[in-house]
């Protein structure tokens, strides 16, 4: 059952942002960061996605992510992540800012998209700064290496590193401008992402969480939807398809 505020609001809203989190991707059997499966057991990601442990012991740190790979290299989008193609659809001004790095969201098709935390296909020569897409699943050696001979790190944005001006401006903008968000699968606890509700809420904006369970995100959202992700969205689009052709 949808509930009306939510309806309403989106039957009225000319700009909506979606920022998702690991969460989206759950049901397409990746692990999220601080769920109880966790991402690797004996490992947190505060420990592994820094610029301070891949300095000291590249190996360990790209066998997370040739492990990590690994599993994204076997998912497929799944419905919350089609559904959000499909918001794209129905709105002319609409950006989804994603904190995942699995690639999935990009996998449908979406093309307003802002992935400010990166990609973890794509790799970047430590020496050259230039960017290259390095599909090999597993990898052919660990760590991966440019023809210039130095070590190749992930295209992602770790603890500790600023989000590329470009990709914070670009948010930045969006949070100023939109008039509802939806945000779905985050824990809400790294900045500065977990900060963009509040700023979208202080700005006038509609804040709607979609999670399984409550999160400091809650304290700010106008509405919770507690589900998941694969069974909210969707429900969501059909009723605002509904919605638009009964005009
Ligand atoms: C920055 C890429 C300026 C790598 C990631 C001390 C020193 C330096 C910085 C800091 C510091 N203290 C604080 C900071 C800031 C720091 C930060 O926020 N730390 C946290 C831990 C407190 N942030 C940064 O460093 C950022 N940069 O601030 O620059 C600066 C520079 C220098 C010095 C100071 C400041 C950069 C942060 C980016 C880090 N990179 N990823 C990689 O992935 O390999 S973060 C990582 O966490 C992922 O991107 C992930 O997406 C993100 C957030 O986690 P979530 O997505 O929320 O995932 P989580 O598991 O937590 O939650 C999943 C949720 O889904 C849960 O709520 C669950 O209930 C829900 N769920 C589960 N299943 C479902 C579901 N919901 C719906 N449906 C389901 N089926």
């Amino acid at each position: 059952m949808m509930n009306n505020q939510v309806t309403d609001r989106l039957a009225s809203t000319k700009f909506l942002l979606v920022i998702t989190g690991a969460g989206i991707s759950a049901e397409s059997g990746i692990p999220t960061f601080r769920g109880n499966e966790g991402l690797w057991k004996n490992y947190r990601a505060e420990d592994l996605a820094t610029p301070h442990a891949f300095a000291r012991d590249p190996e360990t740190v790209w066998e997370w992510y040739d492990w990590r790979r690994g599993i994204i290299g076997r998912a497929e989008p799944n419905a919350g992540h089609l559904a959000i193609k499909e918001l794209e659809e129905l709105f002319d001004n609409f950006l989804l800012i994603t904190q995942n790095v699995d690639g999935l969201h990009g996998r449908t098709g979406i093309r307003n998209m802002v992935e400010i935390h990166g990609n973890l296909w794509r790799v970047r020569c430590t020496r050259e700064g230039k960017t290259s897409m390095l599909m090999d699943v597993p990898l052919k050696s660990v760590p991966p290496k440019c023809e210039c001979g130095a070590v190749l790190r992930p295209d992602v944005v770790w603890f500790g590193e600023s989000i590329p001006s470009l990709a914070l401006e670009k948010a930045f903008r969006v949070i100023e401008q939109c008039d509802t968000l939806i945000v779905v699968g985050t824990s809400g606890v790294v900045y500065p992402v977990a900060s963009f509700p509040e700023t979208v809420k202080n700005n006038g904006g509609f804040v709607i969480e979609v999670n399984v369970e409550p999160t400091p995100i809650s304290a700010v959202a106008d509405a919770s939807l507690y589900g998941n992700s694969g069974d909210i969205l969707p429900m969501l689009v059909k009723w605002l398809r509904r919605k638009r052709q009964e005009g």
